[in-house]
């Protein structure tokens, strides 16, 4: 089928900063052999890899990481946005994160990525239960979007969009993973986008990427999801249809 498949990663291809399940790796091994297929992160290499296999992303036409300010291909980094952040942004973040309601620390609260500032209140040593927990609170709380509406209103500059379950990606306005998309029709113009993402919602990670491509036409398809399973599913009935049960992933 003539169509570029483009997948986030945590929470939409694999539960929440876990190891991709066998049966979504066998499917995307498959469906890279037929067709383009890239991953958007907001994460780094480093990260994106203890959820993917190796093969699965040297397969991909193309990883985006840092939220699209880096991209891979076969393994080989093409291309490296940059940014230097100023002292009074990380300080007004660190003031932030260290007022927020929130009782649990657990340190690397502030983490410099290529173009891109990843903060969280409860801080990226923060194991599943704490993980889980903080995103139960920040649900019924409202925290993340407090913050980052508080530092896009002080600095209007940048953009600041909820990350996975703990954290907010901030970056400078326009840098953010919707860059990817001039990146992916410049390789293979014409043909339609598949976008997988599970935060399409406001102020989500994958709302800039799936607003990029409703502007430019109903050929363009976003498909938000709740989670993996969601994911597989779609996959399955849209590339497997007809498919002996023996052999779909
Ligand atoms: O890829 C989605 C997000 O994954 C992580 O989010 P969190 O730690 O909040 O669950 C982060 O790497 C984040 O940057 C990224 O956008």
């Amino acid at each position: 089928m003539g169509e570029i498949l483009v997948f986030d990663v945590d929470g939409t291809l694999t539960p929440p900063r876990s190891m991709m399940e066998d049966g979504m790796a066998r499917l995307l091994r498959q469906l890279a052999v037929e067709r383009p297929v890239y991953l958007v992160t907001g994460s780094d290499l480093a990260k994106l890899l203890r959820q993917v296999p190796a093969d699965i992303a040297g397969r991909a036409a193309g990883v985006f990481c840092c939220s699209g300010n880096e991209l891979w291909r076969g393994g080989r980094l093409t291309y490296q946005m940059r940014h230097e952040f100023p002292d009074e942004l990380v300080d007004f973040a660190t003031q932030l994160l260290g007022s927020a309601q929130y009782p649990t620390r657990t340190g690397n609260h502030i983490e410099a990525r290529t173009g891109s500032l990843n903060i969280s209140v409860v801080g990226r040593n923060a194991n599943m239960i704490q993980r889980r927990d903080y995103f139960r609170h920040d649900k019924a709380n409202g925290e993340r979007a407090h913050i980052a509406a508080a530092i896009e209103a002080k600095f209007p500059q940048y953009e600041a969009n909820r990350g996975g379950q703990i954290s907010i990606d901030i970056a400078p306005r326009g840098w953010n993973k919707a860059r990817v998309v001039k990146e992916i029709l410049g390789r293979s113009p014409g043909l339609p986008i598949h976008f997988f993402g599970d935060t399409v919602c406001e102020g989500g990670n994958d709302l800039p990427l799936a607003l990029a491509l409703a502007s430019l036409g109903s050929e363009h398809v976003v498909h938000g999801v709740a989670d993996h399973h969601e994911t597989l599913a779609i996959l399955k009935a849209r590339y497997c249809a007809g498919q002996p049960a023996s052999e779909v992933a």
